[in-house]
């Protein structure tokens, strides 16, 4: 599911909205649409500039003009439905889903308030919220292609979930237990890195440039990588405490989604993972790049290989619905199969969340929390 598809920010479609929005707050003249027309266009001219940084890709900066617009004149749905964009854009989906919802109370004809809120909809896993506001754009315009697409995507989903939860009786036991390595064969012709005891630094450095050069591990290794990372994740706490050893430099890095290029350069400029030189990655491994697969089974490659040197937490993309629509369930089942994806889902879920360096500095990728009382102890006891 593309959220952006073919959905440009400021459309023609979207300069008509604007128009009946405008014509629309001053008939009705209610509230605060009796705005000095003074304000209302230094308000306009907030939303301009808050586009040309959403274009430029400057997303949080395009949600502080789209805020000032707003402040200055609140009754525009225009302001709110393309800062929920820019919220979108940037996965905050519960402010994308508040601004999407604001966006239809001012006004229910505008069309790119259900696509944003269906969008963060389908972002938060609520997928039959989502088709509900698919049904209405199809509703309000039969001749939509693009309506017609998402709607039909969408409603796939939530078929599927609904036939999984009808089987889901007789598949409850996790794919790891389901599986038999023995039974797996390779075929003589297959000649890259091959897997037979333990993961060694030799087998690494070999997966290292055969993924490079755009090669496919076995099945059957891939298999065994994962079942391995799983093992090990298992028997990880959700707050993993991280001592380093005197002098040593310590590597932490983001967002990897995927760019295994980018990966691999990191290891040529940083130098290669060992227990002189530990890392930890931060989470989103995976989705949006097109070599989720390879980065994924070198990092557990590595975090089987120095469990105490080389760490991973959790990200909001090591998750089946991130998976479903940004890509790796896809490349998963494109590359391997299904059951290969279910079980990249079940070890996701074994991940830490967090980890805490030299009782000093706490890492995680996702957000501080609601309140401000939340210790580490808190962070310890999440299963
Ligand atoms: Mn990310």
């Amino acid at each position: 599911m593309a959220t952006e598809n073919g959905d440009s920010l400021v459309g023609r479609k979207e300069e008509e909205v604007v128009g009946k929005v405008q014509k629309l707050s001053t008939s009705e003249g209610s509230g605060p649409a009796n705005i000095d027309p003074e304000l209302a266009t230094k308000a306009d001219e907030w939303k301009e500039i808050a586009n040309i940084k959403f274009k430029e890709k400057h997303f949080a900066e395009a949600i502080d003009c789209y805020t000032k617009a707003i402040e200055i004149n609140p009754s525009v749905a225009v302001y709110y439905g393309n800062r929920s964009f820019a919220h979108l854009k940037l996965e905050n989906y519960g402010f994308a889903l508040n601004d999407a919802s604001k966006a239809l109370e001012l006004d229910k004809t505008y069309i790119k308030g259900y696509y944003r809120r269906a969008s963060a909809n389908m972002a938060l896993g609520k997928f039959k919220l989502a088709l509900r506001d698919f049904e209405s754009v199809k509703k309000s315009r039969p001749k939509d292609r693009d309506a017609q697409i998402k709607y039909t995507e969408c409603a796939k989903i939530v078929h599927q979930q609904g036939f999984a939860r009808a089987i889901a009786v007789e598949s409850e036991k996790p794919v790891s237990l389901t599986l038999d390595l023995s039974t797996m064969s390779v075929d003589h012709s297959y000649d890259g890195p091959k897997l037979e005891s333990d993961i060694t630094i030799d087998f690494m450095k070999d997966l290292l440039v055969w993924f490079k050069n755009q090669k496919l591990l076995h099945t059957k290794y891939a298999y065994k990588i994962i079942l391995m990372a799983k093992d090990v994740f298992s028997a990880c706490p959700s707050l993993v405490d991280v001592t380093i050893p005197d002098k040593n430099k310590f590597t932490i890095c983001g967002d990897i989604h995927g760019q295994y290029y980018d990966l691999y350069n990191i290891f040529e400029l940083n130098g290669i993972p060992s227990m002189e030189n530990p890392y930890l990655f931060n989470g989103d491994f995976v989705d949006r790049g097109s070599f989720s697969v390879e980065v994924i089974l070198t990092l557990f490659g590595f975090k089987v290989l120095y469990p105490n040197h080389f760490y991973m937490s959790r990200g909001n993309h090591e998750s089946i619905t991130m998976n479903q629509m940004y890509g790796f369930e896809g490349e998963v089942k494109k590359k391997y199969n299904g059951k290969m994806a279910d079980l990249f889902t079940e070890v996701f879920n074994w991940l830490p969340l967090a980890h805490v360096i030299d009782n000093k500095v706490l890492v995680m990728h996702g957000g501080l929390f609601s309140t401000d009382d939340v210790t580490l102890d808190d962070l310890r006891k999440i299963d």
